[in-house]
């Protein structure tokens, strides 16, 4: 008897989807080994998720963070995780049941993919940039490819326990050089980490230390004033996290200015160091939400550079431009004597990471979306009419100030209490007005005011809270706001977009029987 070479050829369909699977698996893990060599290649995978976070509607992102909240970014890459293997099956089987050439034009459409999503980022694109993606590719190709070859199968050995051998042994290397490129790539790029800059960094003293605290900031059942830098909410486009080393960072303050500025680290951190306590505030956060926080930021005043700059007056937005590409946008109008800040200190530290070490603005008073620039490179001055930033395209407004909230910490809804004394208790905040009154009704009794906790700034929440003698049954509490001005907070409720919740926070609670 003689060899006789044959086709791969399964009853089932499992196999070439889990051949295509593997295939995309090793070009994956290609891509990502490829991607860790430089530090400007990226991931196909994550500019495919860039891209798609850019087109997003703008409700579907606030559908994203109100049920995956600040995991909304796992939610994502899960998702395209599950379309990629989807994908990768049916070419697989495609290619091995139906047709090679279809199936890797198949694989040829996906490194397409990843080709334009490298060419399409926010900035700093090249033509080098769809490397990682184009390798990939190809070697997804010849991983696939590979199944598709002829078997010899030895004389007197039945042909289908051949090719299982076959199959297994090729599975099980592409399993292993998938892997080993993934965690390769993984571990070159964590060269090109900020942690270690973040490190060496020590702050200077402020030359203006935050003003000290007045008694009684806290409010029984609020949550704590100052929120700590590991609570503190994370809203950003940026599947992962830019790496920024300090020493690299350069500042440049351009547009409509008589001298452009370009300062390092070294140089900002030179210049007075002002340390204010001031609340940032998202405007997806919903009504009772908890993308708000109070923290101690340590900066250079914004205002002041820009003088320096020599402001054009026919300037009306400050334009805030991410290393990343994203891009905030506020009134000039808003350097109005307010603590607007480039702030490098949170909390006592340098900026987290996560939060745009080396350096980012705070404005107090306009929602993060639109001043709030993390990992900031650029400051631009120029116009409203010129230039729209990041979420006006996508329906938010250009010009966000906060809207006056209020927020019951304690109870949570739907918490069960024992009956007797209870602290109801909470935040509100106005920003850059303050909050002058807190009011809660139970049962739609009539509206009460609350004790509100010594203001620390306008800029910041304010606490307050009610004792109130639980009853047993079901209860439902409402809280409103009144700011300096005299306005009341609206119960009318509105969604995020396009310029903040407004409505009242309302709590259901379930007192025990006695
Ligand atoms: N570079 C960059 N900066 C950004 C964003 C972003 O997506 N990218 N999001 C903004 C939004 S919507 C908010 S609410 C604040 C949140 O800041 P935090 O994550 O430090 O709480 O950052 C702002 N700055
Ligand atoms: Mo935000």
């Amino acid at each position: 008897m003689t060899t006789s070479p044959v086709r791969l050829r399964l009853i089932s369909l499992v196999p070439p989807a889990l051949a295509g699977i593997l295939a995309a698996g090793v070009g994956l893990g290609a891509a990502e080994a490829v991607a860790g060599t430089r530090a400007d290649f990226r991931s196909p995978v994550l500019d495919v998720g860039d891209r798609v976070v850019d087109r997003v509607p703008s409700w579907m992102k606030d559908l994203a963070i109100e049920w995956f909240g600040t995991n909304d970014k796992i939610a994502l890459l899960a998702g395209i995780g599950a379309m990629l293997t989807i994908y990768a099956a049916v070419v697989g089987a495609v290619t091995i049941r139906r047709s090679r050439r279809l199936g890797l034009a198949g694989i040829a459409l996906f490194g397409a993919l990843g080709t334009l999503a490298a060419l399409g980022r926010r900035t700093g694109a090249d033509w080098t940039s769809p490397i990682p993606s184009v390798v990939g590719a190809i070697v997804a190709g010849v991983a696939l490819w590979s199944f598709t070859v002829r078997t010899e199968v030895s004389p007197g050995q039945p042909v289908h326990v051949t090719q299982r051998r076959r199959f297994i042994a090729q599975g099980g290397i592409l399993t292993i050089a998938a892997v080993a490129f993934a965690a390769t790539g993984r571990r070159l790029k964590e060269r090109f980490s900020a942690a270690e800059s973040r490190a060496s960094i020590t702050l200077p003293a402020p030359d203006s230390p935050a003003p000290a605290l007045p008694s009684g900031i806290e409010a029984d059942g609020a949550a704590p004033f100052f929120t700590s830098n590991a609570d503190f909410y994370r809203i950003d486009t940026a599947l992962v996290v830019p790496q920024v080393p300090a020493e690299d960072w350069e500042l440049r303050v351009v547009g409509m200015v008589d001298r452009e500025i370009r300062l390092s680290f070294e140089q900002l951190l030179d210049r007075e160091l002002v340390e204010r306590d001031i609340t940032l505030t998202c405007v997806s956060n919903t009504i009772g939400g908890n993308l708000i926080g109070t923290a101690r930021w340590l900066g250079v005043r914004l205002d002041d550079l820009l003088d320096e700059a020599g402001m054009d007056p026919r300037a009306d937005q400050v334009v805030g431009r991410s290393t990343d590409g994203y891009t905030c946008g506020f009134p000039v109008g808003a350097l109005d004597g307010r603590d607007a800040l480039i702030a490098v200190g949170m909390n006592g530290e340098p900026l987290p990471l996560e939060h745009g070490f080396p350096a980012r603005l705070i404005v107090p008073g306009i929602y993060g979306y639109a001043s709030a620039t993390k990992w900031l490179a650029e400051i631009e001055l120029t116009r409203f009419d010129a230039f729209d930033h990041y979420w006006v395209p996508r329906g938010y407004a250009a010009e966000a100030p906060i809207k006056l909230q209020s927020r019951i910490d304690a109870p949570r809804g739907l918490d069960r209490i024992d009956p007797g004394s209870f602290a109801i208790g909470g935040v509100a905040w106005a920003q850059t007005i303050g909050i002058d009154a807190v009011h809660i009704r139970i049962d739609d009794g009539d509206w009460i005011e609350t004790e509100l906790a010594a203001e620390v700034n306008d800029t910041t929440w304010r606490q307050w809270s009610h004792p109130w003698e639980a009853t047993p049954g079901r209860h439902t509490i409402e809280v409103r706001a009144k700011d300096r001005n005299g306005a009341i907070q609206t119960p009318d409720r509105s969604e995020p977009l396009p310029n903040g919740a407004s409505g009242h926070h309302t709590v259901v609670v379930l007192v025990n029987e006695a």
